[in-house]
C-alpha cells in the first residue's frame, strides 16, 4: 500500500522530513542559558511532513472565509504592534513593561497588522500575524494538519545539517548574502532593511534549506504545540525561529537552536505559524488551561494579561 500523503488543499505544500536521530539544542557560547537551549540532546523522531512556508494571509483568509473564525486578538479588541510601525501622530498607547517597543494597539488584528488604519494590501503572500496559538490550532484542525512539536520544528529547520547555527550553516551571511529576514542597524531605533525588508517578507522569500523550507529563521516567530517549560504548569508555549525584529545585539534568537515562549492567548505583529502533518497524529491537541504564567521569557514575546 502506498504511504499516505498529507493534504494539499488550501495552499498547503508540505515536505517530508526523514525520521531518525537528531541532535537538538545547543551549548556553544551563544546559547542562551535562561532559554534552556542546552544541553544538546539526541532525539529519535518518527518521519513527518512540514509546511514549506509559514501560513500566509491568503491561506488564513480562506480559513476565516469558510469558518467565520474570530481570532483571539479580535475577541480582546487589541494586539501588540511594534512601535516603529505606528504613525507619528498615533495616539499614545500602552507599552509592554519588559519591552517598551511593543504597544497595545486597539483594533490591531491579522487583517490590520499595524492597527485599524492598516490593511493587507500587497501582503497576501506574507505570513499571517497577530494569531494566538489557539487560532493556529483552529486553522490546523480545519486544514487537516497539526502544529509541529518543538523537536520536529528544530529538526526540520536544521535541514539535515548537524549542529550548525543557521538552517544553511555557520555563517549568518555567506559570501555577504542575506539568507533570512532579521534586523540590521541599531535595535530598536533603526532597521536599515539591508536584507530587503523592514517588517515581514513573503513566505517564500530567501532560498529554502535543504529540506525545502523557507524562512524558518527570521520573518515571524512560529508556534509549536509544546510548552516552553513543561515543569512550570503554565500555558506558555514554545515558539521558534525568531523574527524580522531579531538582532544579535539584543535577543540573538534567529539561531536555529534559539527558543522563547508566549502564553496561549498572546498575539503580536511578528508571530505566526507553520503546520506539520503525519498520518497518525491528530490535528487538535487540547491545551490544558493555563496556570499563572511565569515571568516573561524575554523581549521577543510580550504577554497578554488580564
Ligand atoms: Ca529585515
Ligand atoms: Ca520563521
Ligand atoms: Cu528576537
Amino acid at each position: 500500500m502506498p504511504a499516505p500523503l498529507p493534504p494539499t488543499a488550501h495552499g498547503a505544500q508540505l515536505r517530508p522530513i526523514p525520521g531518525g536521530r537528531y541532535l537538538l539544542g545547543n551549548e556553544d557560547e551563544r546559547a542562551r542559558e535562561g532559554d534552556w537551549e542546552g544541553p544538546i540532546r539526541e532525539l529519535e523522531l518518527a518521519p513527518f511532513w512540514m509546511d514549506t512556508h509559514a501560513v500566509s494571509n491568503e491561506r488564513f483568509a480562506a480559513f476565516v472565509d469558510d469558518t467565520d473564525w474570530d481570532t483571539v486578538a479580535e475577541q480582546w479588541g487589541w494586539s501588540f504592534v511594534f512601535v516603529n510601525f505606528l504613525p507619528d501622530d498615533f495616539e499614545l498607547t500602552q507599552a509592554a513593561a519588559a519591552a517598551p517597543w511593543w504597544r497595545k494597539v486597539e483594533g490591531a488584528d491579522w487583517r490590520h497588522p499595524e492597527g485599524p488604519q492598516s490593511n493587507l494590501e500587497g501582503r497576501m503572500d506574507h505570513p499571517v500575524v497577530h494569531v494566538a496559538v489557539l487560532d493556529a490550532l483552529a486553522y490546523c484542525t480545519w486544514a487537516g494538519l497539526r502544529l509541529p512539536s518543538e523537536a520536529e520544528w528544530e529538526a526540520a529547520a536544521r535541514g539535515g545539517l548537524v549542529q550548525q547555527r543557521y538552517p544553511w550553516g555557520m555563517e549568518l551571511t555567506p559570501d555577504g548574502e542575506h539568507r533570512c529576514n532579521i534586523w540590521q542597524g541599531t535595535f530598536p531605533e533603526e532597521d536599515t532593511g539591508e536584507d530587503g525588508y523592514r517588517g515581514t517578507c513573503p513566505v517564500d522569500a530567501f532560498p529554502p534549506n535543504d529540506y525545502g523550507l523557507h524562512n524558518t529563521s527570521g520573518n515571524v516567530w512560529e508556534w509549536t504545540r509544546d510548552r516552553f517549560n513543561p515543569a512550570a504548569g503554565d500555558d506558555v508555549m514554545a515558539i521558534r525561529g525568531g523574527s524580522f525584529l531579531c538582532h544579535r545585539s539584543y535577543c540573538d534568537r534567529y539561531r536555529v537552536s534559539a527558543r522563547t515562549g508566549n502564553t496561549a492567548e498572546s498575539s503580536t505583529g511578528h508571530q505566526g505559524f507553520r503546520c506539520a502533518w503525519s498520518p497518525d497524529v491528530p490535528a487538535a491537541i487540547p491545551l490544558v488551561a493555563g496556570g499563572e504564567a511565569e515571568a516573561a521569557p524575554g523581549c521577543c514575546a510580550p504577554q497578554r494579561s488580564t
